[in-house]
């Protein structure tokens, strides 16, 4: 079989600067992939100790991971500022005329981390036009993103990318530290009977969503899956269809996921792959964002499961 790896793939037919991006993108999730094999033999397990911007307390993996993507990107000369979770504001790079922003979370599944369970880093890339990149540069509606993905690192380190109209999946060979395109176009399957979602707060959803989804549990059509990484869930859901939700609940009306670098880029995957993404009525890659940090109900995959599931009432 014939190898190609990210780098050649995307030499092909991509701009060479957003190539580049990407690449460094990769190469930043690479070095955070050793950290997580090592795992309490690198010293990257547990906390670090302190509290990010939105209130949860930072894993040392958090920290670690954010400061890997944050020196690798700062040093593209393409990019004018990057956005991460772990970060209160956009950091610039005065870089006025550099043509990309990139939005990450650098470590997603947090609670994973110390338990060997799959975690990733998930990016979206932006145009930048120009001038100071601060927070405003950055809330711009997902269907202006250039690229995005996933890593997931899990039994395998996979790269998820969306890129021209198509999601592909790309497989990191342990040996050469390098990517390998193994999936050239992925398409969700249809007619999956699976959910994926933290069921214990089902009861706090809006009232259609939540009776819609009970029937389908109770009735026993359906079956329910839930990792709690993110990317691991929508990992399943890209390969083997159904939907993922985390919706706005009594309590939490925006829900829990964060517009612009967590639900954003999954809204394209999604989108290139068949699928669909939901906040109540909205379309995610619709949406006008007001802050960095904002949350959305997020409600993702399989556009008539979606509908039976009635995410939009
Ligand atoms: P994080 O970025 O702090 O890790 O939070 C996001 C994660 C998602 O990966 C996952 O879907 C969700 O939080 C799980 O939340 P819960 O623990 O409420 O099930
Ligand atoms: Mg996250």
């Amino acid at each position: 079989m014939s190898r190609i790896n990210l780098g050649d793939w995307l030499a092909k037919d991509s701009e060479a600067r957003l190539a580049s991006v990407i690449l460094d993108v990769a190469s930043a999730c690479v070095e955070i992939s050793r950290l997580v094999r090592g795992g309490a033999l690198s010293g990257a397990l547990g906390e670090a100790g302190a509290v990010n911007v939105q209130g949860e307390t930072q894993k040392k993996l958090d920290v670690l991971s954010n400061e890997i993507c944050k020196a690798r990107l700062g040093a593209n000369a393409a990019i004018a500022a990057i956005a991460s979770e772990e970060e209160d504001h956009a950091v610039g790079f005065e870089r006025p005329d550099a043509p990309f922003l990139v939005a990450f979370d650098p470590l997603d599944g947090s609670s994973n981390i110390d338990v060997n369970v799959t975690i990733g880093t998930i990016f979206s890339v932006l145009p930048h036009r120009g001038g100071e990149a601060g927070d405003d540069a950055f809330l711009q509606p997902g269907r202006n993103q250039l690229a995005s993905g996933y890593v997931s690192y899990g039994p395998q380190t996979c790269l998820m990318l969306a890129l021209g109209g198509k999601t592909l999946q790309f497989t990191l060979d342990p040996a050469t530290e390098t990517f390998i395109l193994t999936h050239e176009r992925i398409v969700m399957p249809g007619g999956t009977p699976m959910i994926g979602a933290n069921l214990s707060n089902l009861a706090r959803w809006a009232t259609p969503i939540s009776e819609a989804a009970r029937a389908c549990l109770d009735g026993g059509t359906h079956n329910q899956r839930w990792v709690g990484s993110m990317v691991a869930d929508i990992h399943r859901m890209l390969h083997q269809g159904g939907v993922f939700l985390y919706p706005g609940q009594v309590d939490k009306p925006n829900g829990k996921l964060r517009l612009l670098y967590e639900c954003n880029p999954i809204a394209l995957l999604v989108a290139n792959a068949g699928g669909a993404s939901f906040f109540g009525a909205r379309r995610v890659l619709e949406i006008e964002p007001e802050t960095l940090h904002q949350r959305i109900g997020f409600a993702s995959g399989d556009p008539e499961l979606l509908t039976l599931l009635r995410v939009t009432a």
